[in-house]
C-alpha cells in the first residue's frame, strides 16, 4: 500500500525530474494570446522535446480541434488541451508487469551499455521487495569485470540475494539462477545481462540463447523481457526498441534518465511507432527513483499542470 505522503514525494521527484522538458512548455503559456504564433511555438517545442514528427502532428491537430470545439480563448486552456492530448496518446503505453502470474516470475533485462540496466534492476528489486515479494537477482553480465559487484551493492541496499558465478557464460548463470529461484520459492527472479548494440549480431544471438536456456529451466519463462532505454538517446531509442523487439520479443520497457534530459517527449514518439509498453520510468539515481509508468501523472508533469482539473 502506498501512503499519500510517499505519493506526493514521488510526484515531486517526477516533476523535478521532468523540469528540463517541462520548462520548454510552461514558458510559452504564460501571458499569451491564443493565436497562430502560439501554435507555431508549441509545435516547435514538441519537436524539441523529441516527440518526433508524427506525434507532434497528431498532438497539434488534437490541440487545434479542442481549441476550436471548446472555444478555448486562454493559453491555460491550450495547456490543458495539450495535457489531455498527451495523456490520450500515452495511455496505450501503460502496462503492469503482472508479477503474480508465475512463481518464480522470470524477468530478463536487456539493453545497450550504460542504459541503466543494473541500476534499474536494483531499483526494481527494492520496489518489489518493499511490497512483500521475495526477489532474487542474477548477475548475468559476465562480460564487465565490475558488473557483479555493482549488482551485489544494489542487492545489499534492498536486502535481496544475488546469484553469480565467476567467469561463467551468461546462459549458464541464467539457468542456474532460475533453478535457485525455483528451489527457494522466490516470487521474482531478475536476470541482468551485459550491454550490447543491436548491430552486434553475435551478442544478440547470445541473448537469444539466454532466453532459450531460461525456458529450459522453467518452461514458460522468461515471462518478461524488458528493454532498458535511456531517454537521453532521443530518437535513437526508437531504433533500439525496434531491433531488440525484433530479436527477442519485448514485453515491456524501462525508460531511464528522464531527469537528465529535455527529451521527455520521446514517450509520445514511442506511442506512435514502436508501441512496446512502458512498465517503469527512472527519474534519478536513487533507489526510489523508479516507479510504474502512469500516463496521467506523466502528462501532467510534462506539461506543468499541478492537479487534475
Ligand atoms: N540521472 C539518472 N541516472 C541514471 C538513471 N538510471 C541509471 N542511471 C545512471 O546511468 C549509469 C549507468 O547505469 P548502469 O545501471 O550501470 O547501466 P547498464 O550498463 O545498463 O547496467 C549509472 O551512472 C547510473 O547511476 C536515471 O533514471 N537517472
Ligand atoms: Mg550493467
Amino acid at each position: 500500500m502506498q501512503i499519500p505522503g510517499q505519493r506526493q514525494d514521488w510526484l515531486g521527484r517526477l516533476k523535478s525530474g521532468l523540469t528540463k522538458t517541462r520548462s520548454g512548455f510552461t514558458s510559452i503559456f504564460t501571458g499569451r494570446k491564443v493565436d497562430e504564433s502560439l501554435f507555431e511555438e508549441l509545435e516547435e517545442r514538441l519537436l524539441l522535446a523529441d516527440c518526433g514528427l508524427p506525434a507532434t502532428e497528431l498532438l497539434m491537430q488534437k490541440v487545434r480541434d479542442a481549441v476550436y470545439q471548446k472555444s478555448i480563448t486562454t493559453a491555460e486552456g491550450v495547456q490543458l488541451a495539450l495535457r489531455d492530448a498527451i495523456f490520450d496518446l500515452l495511455r496505450p503505453l501503460e502496462t503492469s508487469m503482472g508479477v503474480d502470474r508465475a512463481r518464480p516470475l522470470v524477468m530478463m533485462v536487456v539493453g545497450v551499455n550504460g542504459a541503466g540496466k543494473t541500476t534499474s534492476i536494483g531499483k526494481l528489486a527494492n520496489y518489489y521487495a518493499d511490497i512483500g515479494y521475495n526477489v532474487l537477482l542474477a548477475a548475468g553480465d559476465t562480460f564487465r569485470a565490475a558488473a557483479r559487484e555493482q549488482l551485489d551493492v544494489w542487492g545489499q541496499r534492498s536486502n535481496v540475494d544475488v546469484i553469480s558465478a565467476k567467469g561463467a557464460d551468461p546462459a549458464a548463470v541464467a539457468f542456474d539462477s532460475v533453478q535457485s529461484a525455483i528451489a527457494r520459492h522466490s516470487h521474482i527472479i531478475i536476470v541482468d545481462t551485459a550491454g550490447r548494440l543491436p548491430t552486434q549480431l553475435h551478442l544478440m544471438e547470445e541473448l537469444k540463447k539466454v532466453k532459450k536456456v531460461v525456458g529450459k529451466a522453467k518452461t514458460d519463462a522468461p515471462h518478461e523481457i524488458v528493454l532498458v532505454v535511456d531517454a537521453t538517446n532521443g530518437q535513437n531509442a526508437l531504433q533500439q526498441i525496434k531491433a531488440f523487439n525484433d530479436a527477442l520479443g519485448l514485453t515491456a520497457l524501462v525508460v531511464t534518465k528522464l531527469d537528465g534530459t529535455a527529451k521527455g517527449g520521446i514517450l509520445a514518439a514511442m506511442s506512435m511507432s514502436t508501441r512496446v509498453p512502458v512498465a517503469f520510468i527512472g527519474v534519478g539515481e536513487k533507489l526510489e527513483d523508479l516507479r510504474p509508468f502512469n500516463p496521467r501523472e506523466f502528462a501532467n508533469a510534462l506539461v506543468g499542470i499541478e492537479s487534475n482539473p
